[in-house]
């Protein structure tokens, strides 16, 4: 028998690309999976429940965390752009999960944090969780906000928080880049439910990569909570060569960890 670890996991962002893929692995480690977005997610399923919230109404976020033991926090502007949305949904967003977390006993959460809070450090440097933040953008100070609000509620009122700073989470690399920062959907599942199932969490900012040779990034930290990747990037090198051209050695794409990122904006405010 399956010991299922919380009662009720809400999983926000559910209708997004990784919302999506996480919906049937979450299962296993809760006995009512709630599924939130703020566009339709169709009928909830067996052992599911469906409540559409837009992260940027607190009341909305409040209702959908009532009951949760945990929270995996997909939800948000996943791109570069304008500040407005941004502000909303990921800035906003975070302060009405926190808050509604606290006011509704939550105990953990897993943070989908980005890449991006480090995207100015160069592909030459090895960079640990405790580099200070280099945002290559807004959407990466968003996510930097939301890492240090983490922070906060876990020292001022015990909500543990795993900050996933998610690499590249697609179903193959779509670049060189990619070689380095991917993540496969099968270490997504495993290292969402390491987050989940560790006995004691705490506070963490882990990486979000599968085990690629070329990395920029030390993910040491991550081993207190038992992730062990299983994939690799390497078997799509020799393909990937072969139909990209080489990029400019002067482009962010191959100087800076955030790659394209660095080219976006600035753009009007909405
Ligand atoms: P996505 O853009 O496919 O999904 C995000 C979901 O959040 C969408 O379903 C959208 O409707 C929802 N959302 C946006 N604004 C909202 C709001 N104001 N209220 C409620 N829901 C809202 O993104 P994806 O790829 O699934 O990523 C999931 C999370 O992981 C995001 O937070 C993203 O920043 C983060 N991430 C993803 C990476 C990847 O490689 N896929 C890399 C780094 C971070
Ligand atoms: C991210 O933070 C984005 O959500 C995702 O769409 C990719 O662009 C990824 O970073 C990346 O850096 O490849």
């Amino acid at each position: 028998m399956t010991i299922k670890v919380h009662e009720r996991l809400l999983l926000t962002g559910a209708a997004g690309g990784l919302g999506r893929n996480l919906r049937e692995c979450l299962k296993a480690n809760c006995t009512i999976l709630r599924l939130s977005d703020r566009v339709d997610l169709g009928p909830a399923g067996p052992g599911e429940e469906v409540m559409l919230a837009d992260l940027s109404d607190a009341a909305a976020v409040q209702a959908a965390m009532v009951g949760v033991d945990a929270v995996v926090h997909m939800g948000g502007i996943s791109v570069e752009g304008p500040f407005g949305p941004i502000l909303q949904a990921n800035i906003l967003g975070a302060y009405n999960l926190y808050e509604a977390a606290r006011k509704c006993g939550t105990k953990r959460v897993v943070f989908a944090s980005s890449n991006h809070v480090t995207g100015y450090y160069r592909q030459s440097e090895t960079i640990t969780a405790d580099h200070p933040p280099r945002p290559d953008g807004l959407y990466g100070v968003s996510k930097a906000f939301g890492e240090d609000l983490s922070r906060f509620y876990f020292d001022r009122y015990g909500i543990e928080t795993a900050c996933v700073r998610i690499g590249s989470s697609f179903p193959e690399p779509r670049d060189r880049r990619m070689l380095a920062t991917w993540l496969s959907y099968g270490d997504l599942h495993r290292l969402i439910t390491a987050c989940l199932t560790t006995p004691v969490l705490g506070h963490t900012i882990v990486f979000g990569m599968s085990a690629n040779p070329v990395t920029w990034w030390d993910n040491a930290r991550a081993r207190h909570i038992g992730y062990a990747p299983q994939d690799s990037s390497e078997p799509f090198r020799e393909a990937m060569y072969a139909r990209t051209p080489v990029p400019d050695p002067t482009d962010p794409v191959a100087t800076h960890q955030g790659g394209g990122f660095l080219r976006m904006g600035p753009f009007d405010q909405e």
